[in-house]
């Protein structure tokens, strides 16, 4: 895989359709990451002045983080990844009958293992599918993008290392094209965040364009709290390695053995909420901004939340953005939910 970078947007957006029309396989950096380091400090920094103080969950997944997510995937508590990659595996042939040959393009595509299943639908119905990953992880791009050219020699892959906001744009050049995002990475947006999210997408899709949304759906407190605090600990590793990182690209000097992961289901807000406790006293310093923040003894940092939905109320919402629902698919147990919906001029 190339991998070029592109600090003008404008510059990256040219190189897109360049790359679409001569069939190459790259990944274009978008300017948003080109100074990762900066814009995590600034982060850090934003999120310890809010009260309470919440940090942003994006930055969970430098090269360690992502790869510490793909083994929380395949923790035996940890349902959503195999739940949704069986829904896949068993529709994603009537999926690519109904939306017809498109483009496909994922948004968090990670290690798009689970798109492998629409990969090789798309390709038993249509001859040059173009495959667009999204991510923020430039590791998981290209590991995932030259997994697919190797064993999907005929599918092209030109991904876009940069976040959502990067993206909207290219979907105009794209169309008739499939928004792929899945893993109920949804639920890691607040609604305000949510809101915008739609607002984007729903602007930037032409009509008749589809998108395929996998949701996690509420259950038992127990299942879901069990997610979320594997017994081999690899979910605590992945919220402490947010700390590891601030030790190391910020200058925070912490101590990683009195901080512990916390994560519990907030019945009320119909979400997981994901915390640092410090057991005790430290001080947080960012070196870069020559900023220092005093975290108390029992004090919890939020990095991340995960909301958890139900069918009706994320077909209603959707609706609302102009996008709407042609089918749902679940698995036998309901615990998992992935929508396929079809852009309409209309916004109710
Ligand atoms: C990426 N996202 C959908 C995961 C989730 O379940 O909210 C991230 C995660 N955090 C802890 N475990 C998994």
């Amino acid at each position: 895989m190339l991998y070029e970078t592109y600090s003008n947007h404008d510059c990256l957006l040219k190189t897109f359709d360049a790359a679409l029309q001569e069939q190459q396989n790259i990944v274009l950096q978008a300017g948003s990451l080109q100074d990762p380091v900066k814009g995590f400090a600034e982060s850090v920094c934003k999120g310890m002045q809010k009260k309470p103080r919440q940090l942003e969950c994006r930055f969970l997944y430098d090269a360690q983080g992502s790869k510490l997510y793909e083994k929380i995937c395949s923790q035996p508590e940890y349902y959503l990844t195999r739940t949704e990659a069986a829904i896949l595996q068993r529709y994603a042939g009537e999926i690519s009958r109904k939306t017809g040959s498109c483009h496909l393009i994922e948004l968090g595509s990670g290690s798009s293992v689970k798109t492998d299943y629409l990969l090789s639908a798309y390709q038993a119905h249509y001859t040059k599918i173009c495959y667009t990953p999204i991510d923020i992880s430039s590791t998981a791009l290209k590991l995932a993008g030259n997994a697919i050219i190797t064993k999907r020699p005929d599918v092209q892959v030109v991904g876009i290392h940069g976040t959502y906001n990067d993206s909207f744009q290219l979907l105009s050049s794209t169309s008739p094209a499939l928004v792929i995002f899945l893993g109920s990475t949804l639920g890691n947006f607040n609604e305000e965040e949510e809101h915008v999210f739609w607002q984007d997408i729903s602007q930037h899709m032409q009509k008749r364009d589809y998108l395929l949304l996998g949701v996690d759906l509420v259950k038992d407190i127990s299942i879901l709290e069990a997610a979320y605090n594997d017994a081999a600990g690899v979910t605590a590793a992945f919220t402490k390695n947010y700390i590891t990182r601030m030790n190391r690209e910020l200058g925070s000097s912490l101590d990683l053995d009195h901080i512990r992961h916390v994560a519990f289901f907030n019945r009320e807000k119909s979400r997981m909420e994901i915390f640092l406790e410090f057991t005790k006293a430290q001080e947080i310093l960012i070196e870069s901004l020559q900023k220092t923040f005093s975290v108390a003894q029992g004090e919890m940092l939020q990095i991340e939340i995960s909301r958890k939905f139900s069918l009706p109320e994320v077909k209603n919402n959707l609706h609302s953005y102009g996008l709407k629902p042609i089918k749902t698919y679940t698995d036998d147990k309901g615990w998992f939910g992935l929508i396929l919906f079809q852009k309409t001029n209309k916004i109710v």
